[in-house]
């Protein structure tokens, strides 16, 4: 027991899972709730945002808040939500098509606003929902029902643009380390600033290349030895894949969150707790008249 309620259920949602057996989106879901729950967290201190997609489905799955945008779109109303409602743990979950690519712009400024949430990239290599076309992620050469001569593009390496951006949290997880996983869930939770965890989850139907045992064979975790704040170490770890794949917190450093720097919010009430009305708008729209 805790907070006076059963925590052990208190996300379980009676819903039937949309997602193919052995999808590793399965274990991401087990893992957010797990991991929620050892932080003694309650849903109603919980909202987890989505775009569309397979990995945006998750919300539906965790009995939280939950938003369910556009495509590509779920970190504009996750960092509204906690612009608005600070004491909220703003989550979001979204897979490599939606954040890298339809989402791209907002990522890349979400990492220069280092807003105080939390973002999770099911990163299955490919576009799941719709049929397993490229995504950012997928390797030079892959051919695929719409990439039919394979593709030509250079992919993405998320970790290394955020680590370019001065990310304040930047982390990798993969869902056959499981417990490994729901630590960094947590400490990307516990983060006071934007923090990005990659989590590499076989798609069993579309992706015949990057499965479970192709990254059983490369994932290996930091060590204590690791130095995660050392910038340059961590882009160059960054850097590594095919051979060896690490996975563990690969950059950490602190800078100040957004709202820490904007006065109207600073030691006054969250705006959720203010009254405004339609008139206290008049003052501003003499502007225009
Ligand atoms: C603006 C827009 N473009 C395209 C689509 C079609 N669409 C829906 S889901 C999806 C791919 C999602 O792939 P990803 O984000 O990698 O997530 P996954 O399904 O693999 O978890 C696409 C292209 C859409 N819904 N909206
Ligand atoms: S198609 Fe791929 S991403 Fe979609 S549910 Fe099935 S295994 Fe998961």
């Amino acid at each position: 027991m805790s907070n006076g309620y059963e925590m052990s259920n208190v996300y379980d949602i009676n819903e039937e899972k949309a997602w193919c057996p052995g999808c590793g989106n399965h274990v991401i879901q087990e893992c957010i709730k797990q991991a929620l729950l050892e932080l003694n967290l309650m849903p109603y201190q919980v909202l987890i945002c989505s775009g569309i997609g397979q990995a945006a489905k998750l919300p539906h799955y965790v009995s939280a808040n939950g938003f369910n945008g556009l495509h590509g779109r779920a970190l504009p109303p996750a960092v509204a939500a906690k612009m608005v409602n600070p004491n909220l743990n703003v989550i979001v979950h979204t897979g490599d098509g939606d954040c890298y690519g339809e989402g791209g712009n907002h990522l890349l400024h979400n990492i220069r606003r280092n807003v105080d949430i939390t973002l999770f990239v099911h990163n299955n290599g490919v576009y799941g929902l719709t049929k397993g076309q490229a995504s950012p992620t997928t390797e030079i050469g892959r051919k695929t029902g719409v990439q039919t001569e394979g593709v030509i593009l250079s992919p993405l390496n998320p970790i290394s643009l955020a680590i370019s951006q001065n990310i304040s949290f930047a982390a990798r997880g993969f869902t056959g380390e499981r417990e490994h996983l729901v630590d960094l869930m947590k400490e990307a939770i516990k983060h006071k600033g934007f923090a990005l965890v990659d989590i590499l989850q076989p798609c069993v139907v579309f992706n015949k290349v990057n499965t479970f045992k192709w990254y059983k064979e490369r994932v290996y975790k930091l060590n204590e030895e690791y130095d995660y704040k050392d910038r340059i170490n961590a882009f160059s770890k960054s850097l590594e894949w095919d051979e060896g794949i690490p996975i563990g917190v690969i950059y950490k450093t602190q800078r100040t969150p957004f709202m820490d720097g904007l006065e109207h919010l600073k030691g006054k009430p969250p705006l959720i707790e203010r009254d405004y009305g339609p008139l206290d708008a008049q003052e501003y729209m003499k502007d225009f008249f």
